[in-house]
């Protein structure tokens, strides 16, 4: 139905600003078991109508984000050059939104060569390597959005999107990972239980014939199968992580296993995990609430909360619809009001008024 469509994008755009504002303040943190308690009355604050407090800026990952909506629905087909034009003048209007310190070159390049080839600079990145890091990933919601009811082109687009920053393999599929989850929350009614065990089971499927397309890539060698198989590996991990049962120990093997890095294959299936873990209550945090379980839950790991927080948000608010997020939560973000307007024009260009 069109009124839950539309929900849906805003519950997935408003989802990924309230992940990155509200983590933004914990970046980079070790969070003891005491850390989670603060965490706890943190967002118990955040949630009440009554609290008045500055409100929570935007990072780079919704500052990217926006420039994403705007390629989509300021033209009628993709147009790449476009895209890095627009990061570009985004990150030079407000360069201290704490970016990665790499991509940081890759916006010098492209506006120095006067956007001369766009993918050049890209490439260029870490001695030809490219970048891994959770960049493409952490702004590419509204490409799946966009894109929810076509599969090839979605991944088509993300991947071009991507590249425009982030061109080494597992930074790229970082991206269609978080896309392709995207795109199986939307399609999920938000009224019937999803079953995590089932979600992640058909995301392992559709990485699986992700990655094997890669495998022709002569800049993949052939042994390497821990890149070859990076998500589809990390996707069985998160199976097994969801089965057992939940105290601070598992914590920390989530951490370890799965990751709360700035690289995308150490914090892409982390939210993952983070959204199907919260579909269910967990002990440590006291909410009936699952958007807010999910983004507290991401949190709570530490290390690169924001933009963790930011997917997994960006994932539950996609299932769940703007009726799962709480508003007084979503006021407290910098910028929320622009986001609704940014997800009703991409519905718009997308279905029409
Ligand atoms: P990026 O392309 O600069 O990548 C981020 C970092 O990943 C780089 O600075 C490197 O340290 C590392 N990296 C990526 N690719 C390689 C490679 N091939 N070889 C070696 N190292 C590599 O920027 P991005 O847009 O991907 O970064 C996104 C993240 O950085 C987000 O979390 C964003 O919020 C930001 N950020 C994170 C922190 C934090 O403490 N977690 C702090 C400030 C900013
Ligand atoms: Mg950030
Ligand atoms: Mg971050």
């Amino acid at each position: 139905e069109a009124s839950v469509l539309k929900s849906k994008f805003r519950g997935c755009l408003l989802g990924a600003l309230i992940g990155d504002c509200t983590g933004a303040p914990f970046e980079g943190d070790t969070i003891t078991h005491g850390d989670k308690l603060v965490i706890q009355r943190y967002y118990d604050k955040l949630e009440d109508p009554t609290f008045t407090a500055p409100y929570k800026s935007y990072t780079d990952d919704t500052a990217m984000m926006k420039s994403v909506a705007k390629f989509l629905t300021d033209k009628p087909e993709p147009d790449y050059r476009f895209l890095a034009r627009l990061f570009v003048t985004e990150f030079f209007k407000e360069p201290k939104r704490g970016y990665g310190q790499n991509i940081v070159e890759v916006f010098h390049k492209l506006r120095n060569s006067k956007f001369e080839d766009v993918y050049k600079p890209a490439k260029e990145q870490f001695m030809g390597a490219g970048s891994y890091g959770n960049g493409g990933a952490m702004r590419i919601a509204p490409v799946a959005l966009y894109f929810h009811d076509n599969y090839k082109t979605m991944l088509e687009v993300a991947t071009n999107a991507t590249k425009l920053t982030h061109t080494n393999i597992l930074g790229v599929n970082g991206a269609l990972l978080q896309s392709v989850a995207i795109q199986l929350a939307v399609k999920c009614d938000p009224e019937a239980k999803i079953d995590p065990e089932r979600f992640c089971a058909e995301l392992y499927r559709r990485m699986r014939k992700i990655e094997r397309v890669e495998e022709d890539l002569d800049d993949i060698e052939e042994e390497d199968d821990g890149t070859r198989k990076a998500y589809q590996n990390k996707l069985r991990v998160v199976e097994n992580l969801l089965q057992k049962k939940h105290d601070d120990d598992l914590d920390e093997e989530v951490i370890l296993n799965l990751g709360n890095g700035i690289s995308a294959y150490e914090s892409v299936p982390t939210a993952i995990y983070c959204f199907l873990k919260a579909l269910n209550e967990i002990p440590s945090i006291q909410t009936e609430n699952v958007f807010r379980r999910t983004v507290q839950y991401a949190v709570s790991l530490g290390g690169d909360t924001d933009t963790i927080a930011c997917m997994a948000g960006a994932i539950a608010g996609a299932y769940l619809g703007e009726d799962g997020i709480n508003t007084a939560l979503a006021k407290q973000c910098e910028y929320y009001r622009d986001v609704l307007e940014i997800a009703d024009n991409l519905y718009v260009a997308k279905e029409g008024p």
